[in-house]
């Protein structure tokens, strides 16, 4: 490890040898990364194992969010987004409202829609299916990252089939991969407080393996910042590195950091920046198997997402548009950013910007279609002035 590095806690220097040594860190290891004090060496660690792996590039993609409904079953306390039927602002789409989604993204240049929904009690599995046909017949050429392992479940649930059959139904459909929502912490101490009714931890990753079995990667996230324990935390860590030495099926990790406005948890304040980056951080140090470590600038705003690609981070997720899950639940970051402010963004944090795919190939635009400028709809507030983001 560099000499330059001056370590101020004793606690990180066994760490810093293993690091060194490409040693894989301990549940024990994690604990002493999440208490320590000294967040520029936890830092310092992590920016060294982002840059072994990927360099100065920063990855994000132009994609676009579609939730098709806010109708959930499960009102997790920790959510803001869902709704029961009959209450004030719930919506489900007709599927020709899905495709003009769809359509408008693909006029933004969109790779990838990132579908994700409520668990409704009416739709129909082939609600779902029909949404994806449709999706993959007018934009064969979009990746279509649908649907959480907690909407497989309950998928399966409605329509009576083995969690196997339904993914297989789906990938039939047009599903080319899945988000990484819904893993939120897997203690089910945790679960039992802000999620009761969501599958349990242990089930999440057995929807997570048998998506990789068929060939379905995925993502996986962790929803950071409320009840759970710094302990808790780094089980959460072991048991995903776990699945992941097994399966080699997930791409990115995405830390969550918790906002608790208009949720069931409104008592509980948000996580600090501090602890925002260290568990970026540590999520790098300890995910040695995950090539990717995401700074979701919509949760983290674009501010704390350009100090994390100096923090364990190397993508900063994609263009988004209409975010709902975050806003409901009190998020002041903007909508959506452009591709000019996310690279702008990327390129004042001293990184270089790399558009890529969901897969995380590159994306050459020289080769496809210009983007049409965005909708003023989509526009209002939604833009943060370039300046900003590149002053000091
Ligand atoms: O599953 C819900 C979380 C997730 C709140 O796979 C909340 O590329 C904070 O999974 N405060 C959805 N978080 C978002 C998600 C995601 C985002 C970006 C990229 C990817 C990917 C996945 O958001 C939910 C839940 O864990 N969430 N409510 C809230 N009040």
């Amino acid at each position: 490890m560099n000499a330059n590095l001056k370590i101020t806690d004793a606690r990180l220097e066994p760490i810093a040898q293993k690091l060194l040594a490409s040693e894989r860190l301990s549940a024990e290891d994690g604990l002493a990364l999440f208490q320590s004090r000294d967040l520029l060496s936890v830092g310092w660690l992590a920016n060294h194992g982002r840059e072994e792996r990927h360099g100065n590039v920063c990855y994000y993609n132009v994609n676009r969010h579609i939730n098709p409904t806010n109708v959930c079953v499960a009102h997790c306390k920790l959510c803001a987004f869902g709704r029961s039927p009959d209450a004030k602002g719930a919506y489900a789409m007709a599927i020709d409202e899905v495709v003009a989604r769809g359509a408008k993204g693909v006029a933004e240049g969109a790779t990838e829609f990132h579908i994700v929904g409520g668990l409704h009690p009416d739709l129909p599995f082939d609600y779902y299916l029909d949404l994806i046909r449709a999706l993959k017949r007018n934009f064969p050429d979009v990746h279509l990252k649908a649907f959480t392992m907690v909407e497989v479940h309950y998928y399966a649930r409605i329509s009576k089939l083995s969690i196997r059959d339904t993914l297989l139904k789906m990938k039939e459909a047009g599903v080319d991969s899945l988000p990484g929502g819904g893993a939120e912490i897997f203690h089910p101490r945790v679960r039992r407080i802000i999620c009761d009714h969501k599958v349990s931890g242990t089930m999440w990753l057995s929807i997570a393996r048998q998506a990789h079995e068929i060939g379905l990667r995925s993502n996986a996230t962790m929803l950071f910042g409320h009840v759970e324990t710094l302990e808790e935390r780094v089980d959460h860590l072991v048991r995903l590195r776990e699945a992941q030495d097994k399966s080699k099926g997930f791409v990115t990790f995405i830390p969550l950091e918790f906002h608790p406005a208009n949720t069931a948890l409104a008592h509980i304040p948000k996580p600090t920046g501090m602890d925002a980056l260290k568990t970026i951080a540590v999520s790098r140090l300890m995910l040695d198997n995950f090539d990717h470590i995401k700074a979701y600038w919509i949760m983290l705003t674009p501010r704390i997402a350009q100090i994390a690609l100096r923090f364990g981070a190397d993508d900063i997720d994609g263009t988004v548009v209409e975010e709902k899950i975050y806003h409901d639940a009190g998020a002041t970051t903007p909508e959506h950013l452009t591709r000019e402010n996310l690279e702008k963004l990327i390129r004042a944090a001293g990184r270089v910007p790399v558009e890529r795919d969901t897969l995380y190939n590159r994306v050459d635009r020289s080769q496809m279609p210009p983007i049409a400028p965005p909708h003023p709809a989509d526009a209002s507030g939604g833009f943060i002035p370039a300046a900003s983001l590149t002053a000091n």
